[in-house]
């Protein structure tokens, strides 16, 4: 059962919403002491911080953009009268990794996990007609026991360091918006829906939670603002004729009203925009609304000069047009759930998004995607630790599928990047994994996870569990790349034969190939690292996923270049973006273009 609703922030009848995004007091709290120094009751210094944004990139010190432990915010929240005998929240969008928030010196709430949204409750202890000290701390050590994984270690000198097990700058602190929010006490908590579609009429089952007893209806406007249906009951149907459906890079939305009444008086009221449409895979398909779409795009990040992981809504908007200029119609949340503004504008813009919890670096090593190669037994998930990660990562599960379930633009979901699956320990924790997300997903949208490149047919045990096959490969790249590509050609078409062979009838995606490209090198003939090397990588991969029927998908890595930790297989950052960081395109982005936008909707339909 969820603890709180994860239901969007938003004003309406019966509803207020305060953004509380801008300027934050700040602090590091170096020797870890912050509770004994009674930080909750005010933080030290006068250093202030823009809200939502990564704390790392603003400062010129390098202690600080590697500080890995607990770091403190502090807002004065006033909190108006008339909001006295509703619920009144804080809402989090994220806090990386976790958080615990104080108010008036209080402890309200502890979360775990950095990048899905949660509630603190301060209805209690808030001051109305006040101004309310609002003090969180945030800490991002990484841990085996929580996703993403990582480790923290100590340095010589006492200074903590973090060791991401994954391929990504371990940005951190309040990078999304927080808002604070009032609800009558009995109010909408969650709903779900689902789809049905026979000809022209749409039937949209529906069922909502409530936390009280009142009646309940709904409505469903079109987007000339007319009633398209309407409904009474807390479960129910709606029926809707000549329905616009929710389409690829074609979207209609329709406002869903739900109401608690009794009798004439509104109690509460919300609204969500959704869209009409089913996904499902059937044999080697992915269909939408019934018939197969083949995926174009991109694993993404959430990146950027400055803000660094920090959603940033101008950023958002240059993805989403270089998307739309690229002919790209999908993407992956790689490496954990977006800004929840980024699938609102995916429903918009007709992305199909496939949603992935922050479950990766479930590894034993380091730079753990360059040791999978080395054939090393790490049984991951043999840790006597590993308990504790499986109910993490399965809350992560619950609390991001609570939150998009109802975004038309959410068609899959994926549950791990680049496992360990070469060991029989990995079954039953992918079996509870895969589970839960069936089980709490009332549209059953496929399941998947990216497999890392030692997953090939006879080493992993677990892509059975997929619904899509999702792969992570980089022949050419971390396998046989520069000259020998004609050999990483042959590997590539091996293994894609073996797959082939398995007979599985299932859609596979390629959710990751790449080379890494400097935006400033340019070769002829080719090297590494050149932008006709990407050119060069990118006509050898597309030939190979042309000459397999059963690949219905291909987003390559990255959409921009990223930062990462520094090392020396990194040039500050990870180089595979089609995009600069700054969001200018590589060569590789004109070759793509030339054949996305050619691709038709059903290509190998
Ligand atoms: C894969 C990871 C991704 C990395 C990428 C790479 O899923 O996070 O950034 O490879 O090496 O292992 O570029």
């Amino acid at each position: 059962m969820l603890e709180y609703s994860m239901l969007y922030p938003k004003a309406t009848q019966t509803r207020r919403a305060i953004s509380l995004d801008g300027m934050w007091k700040f602090c590091l709290d170096k020797e870890g002491t912050g509770e004994e120094k009674h930080f909750p009751d005010g933080i030290l210094g006068k250093d202030v911080i823009p809200v939502p944004a990564s704390f790392q990139d603003f400062y010129t010190e390098k202690e600080t953009r590697e500080f890995t432990g607990d770091v403190w915010y502090e807002k004065e929240v006033f909190v108006p009268e008339e909001w006295k005998g509703k619920k009144v929240f804080l809402r989090f969008g994220a806090a990386t990794h976790r958080a615990a928030v104080f108010v008036n010196g209080r402890k309200i709430t502890e979360h775990e996990g950095g990048f899905l949204p949660f509630l603190a409750d301060i209805t209690e202890t808030a001051c109305y007609n006040a101004f309310n000290k609002v003090v969180v701390k945030v800490n991002n050590e990484l841990t085996v026991t929580n996703i993403p994984c990582g480790e923290t270690i100590t340095l010589p000198d006492g200074r903590k360091m973090s060791k991401p097990y994954f391929d990504f700058f371990n940005y951190s602190g309040l990078q999304r918006s927080v808002y604070l929010i009032a609800v009558p006490t009995e109010y909408v908590f969650d709903f779900d829906l689902t789809y049905q579609i026979s000809g022209r009429t749409a039937e949209i089952s529906y069922d909502i939670q409530t936390t009280g007893g009142h009646d309940v209806s709904v409505s469903l406007l079109d987007e000339d603002g007319k009633e398209a249906a309407s409904a009474k009951g807390k479960h129910g149907a709606l029926e809707v004729k000549d329905a616009h459906l929710w389409q690829v890079r074609n979207a209609y939305l329709y406002r869903f009203i739900v109401r608690i009444s009794d009798g004439g008086n509104l109690i509460d009221e919300y609204e969500q925009e959704i869209g009409i449409r089913t996904v499902e895979v059937k044999g080697a398909s992915i269909l939408l609304n019934g018939s197969p779409v083949y995926l174009k795009g991109f694993g993404k990040h959430e990146d950027s000069d400055i803000v660094g992981r920090g959603f940033h809504i101008g950023v958002m908007k240059r993805d989403f047009e270089l998307m739309k200029w690229i002919g790209a119609n999908s993407f992956r949340t790689a490496h954990y759930p977006y800004s929840e503004e980024i699938y609102q504008m995916a429903d918009r813009e007709g992305f199909l998004v496939i949603d992935e919890v922050a479950a990766v670096g479930l590894f034993e090593s380091l730079m753990n995607f360059m040791e999978a190669n080395t054939g090393k037994k790490t049984a991951f998930f043999e840790k006597e630790t590993t308990p504790v990660l499986l109910k993490a990562h399965k809350k992560a599960i619950e609390e991001m599928i609570a939150r998009d379930k109802n975004h038309p633009c959410v068609i899959a979901w994926s549950l791990l990047n680049e496992p360990d699956t070469s060991n029989e320990a990995a079954v039953p924790y992918f079996k509870e994994v895969f589970g839960i997300a069936h089980e709490l997903d009332k549209q059953k949208r496929p399941r998947t996870f990216a497999l890392i490149m030692n997953s090939v047919p006879d080493v992993c045990k677990c892509y059975q569990f997929s619904d899509i096959i999702a792969l992570n490969r980089y022949y050419g790249w971390y396998v046989k790349g520069g000259y020998e590509i004609s050999e990483a050609e042959q590997l590539f078409r091996k293994e894609l034969d073996a797959w082939k062979a398995l007979n599985l009838d299932k859609p596979f995606v390629f959710t990751e190939y790449g080379a890494d490209t400097l935006g400033t090198e340019h070769k002829l003939p080719s090297v590494m690292w050149s932008q006709e090397y990407q050119d060069e990588y990118l006509k050898m991969t597309n030939e190979v996923f042309d000459s397999y029927a059963f690949i219905k998908g291909e987003q390559i890595w990255n959409f921009a270049d990223f930062q990462t930790t520094e090392g020396i297989l990194r040039v500050n950052g990870n180089k595979k973006g089609v995009f600069t960081r700054q969001r200018q395109p590589k060569d590789a982005a004109y070759l793509l273009k030339k054949r996305w936008t050619k691709l038709p909707l059903d290509y190998k339909g």
